[in-house]
């Protein structure tokens, strides 16, 4: 039997040893559900914080339930670990760290560098490693393979490499890492043929593609497709207010195209850990071969520059109505990057509030989900108001900018003295209401 049939025959038989590699909120949920086929799942991560409260069944991701990493605990199923050598015992792993931008705008792979140099002494023949983290094409051969081949190991033989993107959506409930179909693509034939045996253990529908830079890719496009979209809407919504068109009213209508018709909607900015910065991993990686990706930069600075447009129209509405913003009182509702969670990465709510703030406004915020925020690159930082309809009414202006469903929007039309909505949140309380301007 060769190596790549008992790695097989082991997967198929869940007596191979898992572990998982970063327990984010990708890592956590996709050891879970290896856990939960039957597989024994060690998760490794350098955050002893989180391997000490998995240790003890508690789980620190709002989409796992404490009880089932606590059942998976105590059947055995699951631990976690900071160190790297149990790696010497393991026969699948999934590497799923972050990829987020540096300073400079330039793909930070410095995660996937990392934990793939500590999975290096460990590799063993016999072992199948999948990428699940976002990044261009060809990080998977370029970074993660020359890393671990050699001393004996050669790819596709008996060391199989892949990547899979992770397709984890914050707050879903709908739509989960086991019944998300998901791609898988190898470094070689053999290794589709291994990490998709392997997925297919777990996961209801695994698609499988040719290689592992079209499963990268197909990532890309999957992200790249919503922020061109979303930048498609941002531009709609600045060009409607040149027409004097409601732009809420024309994506509605458009919506009712049965077919060949997506809807997205404005709003102040692109915020999030994926959709901001995946595309822009594949624009930078374009460069290498002298092509520039035009429809990615347009987006990129037309979302880029939202937050600084929703700005200017509250200034000038406020204008309008005679309230000078400079030192007026300014509540920001909503300062997660999306409605009803607890993220605030990337999130446009951030560059609102710097904006008003150097604008002189005296700005305070409100969300349910995040307690207190601070500005990294401004330095600033902010506590949520606690009652949100006390600080309403004493506000001299109200900006909607993350429209979080438990929103008593009535009750803030009715107490705000002016409300500027970048989400349509207040839709049929704006309707002829002087008090509020929609964006
Ligand atoms: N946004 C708009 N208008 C829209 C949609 C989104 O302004 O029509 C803004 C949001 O407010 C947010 C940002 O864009 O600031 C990103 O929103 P998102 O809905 O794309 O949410 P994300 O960033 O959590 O994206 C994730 C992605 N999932 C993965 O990458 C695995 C994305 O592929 C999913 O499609 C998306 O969730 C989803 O559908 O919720």
């Amino acid at each position: 039997m060769t190596t790549k049939d008992s790695l097989i025959q082991k997967l198929q038989d869940k007596t191979a040893e898992i572990a998982i590699l970063g327990l984010g909120y990708v890592g956590l949920p996709l050891a879970v559900v290896f856990g939960e086929a039957g597989f024994k799942v060690t998760g490794i991560d350098p955050d002893t914080r989180k391997v000490d409260l998995l240790n003890k069944g508690e789980s620190y991701i709002p989409d796992v339930k404490t009880e089932t990493v606590a059942a998976l605990v105590k059947s055995g199923h699951l631990k976690a670990t900071s160190d790297f050598s149990v790696l010497k015992d393991m026969d699948a792993v999934s590497i799923c760290v972050p990829t987020p931008l540096r300073k400079t705008g330039d793909p930070d792979l410095s995660f996937i560098v990392s934990a793939t140099e500590g999975l290096a002494p460990y590799a063993h023949p016999g072992m199948v490693v999948v990428l699940e983290s976002s990044t261009y094409p060809g990080t998977t051969r370029e970074m993660v393979l020359p890393r671990l081949e050699g001393n004996g190991l050669k790819v596709g033989e008996n060391l199989f490499i892949a990547f899979s993107p992770e397709r984890v959506d914050p707050g879903r409930e709908d739509w989960t890492t086991k019944n998300t179909p998901k791609v898988v693509g190898g470094i070689t034939e053999d290794c589709s043929d291994v990490a998709t045996a392997w997925y297919e253990q777990a996961l209801d529908t695994v698609i499988r593609v040719s290689t592992s830079e079209a499963a990268e890719m197909a990532k890309l496009l999957e992200n790249t497709f919503r922020m061109i979209n979303i930048g498609l809407v941002n531009e709609l919504a600045i060009m409607c207010e040149r027409l004097g068109v409601d732009v809420w009213e024309v994506i509605d209508a458009a919506a009712s195209k049965p077919f060949g018709f997506m809807k997205f909607t404005p709003g102040p900015g692109l915020g999030g850990h994926c959709i901001p910065i995946d595309p822009l991993y594949l624009s930078w990686k374009m460069k290498a071969f002298n092509y520039n990706a035009r429809f990615i930069e347009l987006a990129s600075e037309i979302n880029t520059n939202m937050p600084r447009y929703v700005v200017h129209r509250m200034l000038e509405a406020m204008n309008d109505r005679g309230i000078l913003l400079k030192g007026s009182k300014v509540l920001v509702l909503g300062a997660a990057y999306k409605p009803d969670i607890d993220d605030v990465r990337e999130s446009p709510a951030l560059d609102v509030i710097g904006l008003l703030r150097k604008k002189g406004a005296q700005v305070e915020y409100h969300d349910p989900y995040i307690p207190h925020i601070h500005h990294e690159y401004d330095g600033w930082k902010m506590d949520s108001v606690k009652d949100m309809l006390q600080s309403v009414r004493e506000a001299d202006a109200v900006i909607i900018v993350t429209n979080h469903k438990d929103y008593d929007y009535a009750a803030v039309v009715r107490d705000a003295k002016f409300v500027f909505d970048t989400r349509n949140a207040t839709g049929k309380f704006a309707k002829g209401n002087e008090k509020v301007v929609r964006l």
